[in-house]
């Protein structure tokens, strides 16, 4: 086959998790992805290549066809709501909940509630589906810091243990999605590299079976 495979990934904990994954079905990389600075991996698989992005470019990378295949969270997932994406296989890893937070014991504020958040699209969808008018401020990071300073009255953000909420006087209040990772196609590449990818979904498939 002298057609190529590109496989999306992000740094960090889906990384981690994600590379037994596929080494268990069949690809591996030829150097340790980790400690190199490279962003292209050729793997044992001579047909397929790496690619390492950032967890919130996956989407668009895949969108766009420029990788035919991704890994991200079902946050970023559900935030980009991009519609040239087939998800067909959750991995089951980076397993955490997308919550909304609030100050402990603080009284609900009159008039509208400020909700701060790097996840706008879908905290404006979740209030919006509950007929709830807000305000959302976005943010980049460290959301936990917008309630201590009365930026805003709470948060979206992701939950793992509850001890970064903990940490910073703040608690979970209302679950909007459980989160793990998932494998994404890109629609066009489906039908032109059908025979390449379905082979590789089917291992996933089996190898991601196995671990439950
Ligand atoms: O860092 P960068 O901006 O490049 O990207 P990123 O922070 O999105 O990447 P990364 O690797 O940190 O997370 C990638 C994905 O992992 C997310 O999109 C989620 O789907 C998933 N995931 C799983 C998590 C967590 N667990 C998690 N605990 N993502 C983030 N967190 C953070 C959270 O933002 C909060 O600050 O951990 C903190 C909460 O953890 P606890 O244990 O204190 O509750
Ligand atoms: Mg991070």
């Amino acid at each position: 086959m002298d057609q190529k495979l590109t496989i999306a990934l992000s740094k960090g904990r889906i990384l981690d998790e994600t590379i037994p994954l596929l080494r268990d079905a069949g690809i591996e990389a030829l150097e340790d992805i980790k400690s190199s600075r490279k962003l292209i991996f050729d793997t044992s698989q001579a047909h397929v290549r790496l690619v390492i992005i950032r967890a919130t470019d996956v989407p668009t990378y895949v969108a766009y066809g420029a990788a035919d295949i991704g890994v991200a969270g079902k946050d970023v997932l559900m935030e980009a709501n991009n519609q040239n994406l087939y998800e067909p296989l959750d991995l089951g890893i980076a397993r955490c909940r997308l919550m909304t937070a609030k100050p402990v014991g603080r009284e609900e504020a009159a008039g509208r509630l400020r909700v701060a958040t790097k996840f706008t699209n879908i905290t404006k969808r979740y209030y919006a589906e509950q007929g709830r008018q807000v305000d959302i401020i976005k943010l980049y990071g460290a959301m936990e810091l917008a309630p201590i300073l009365n930026l805003a009255d709470r948060i979206v953000d992701i939950v793992d243990t509850g001890k970064t909420l903990k940490a910073n006087g703040l608690e979970p209040e209302e679950l909007i999605a459980p989160i793990s990772s998932r494998l994404v196609v890109c629609k066009a590449s489906m039908k032109m590299k059908y025979a390449m990818i379905q082979p590789l979904l089917e291992r996933l498939g089996r190898v991601v079976q196995s671990k439950k």
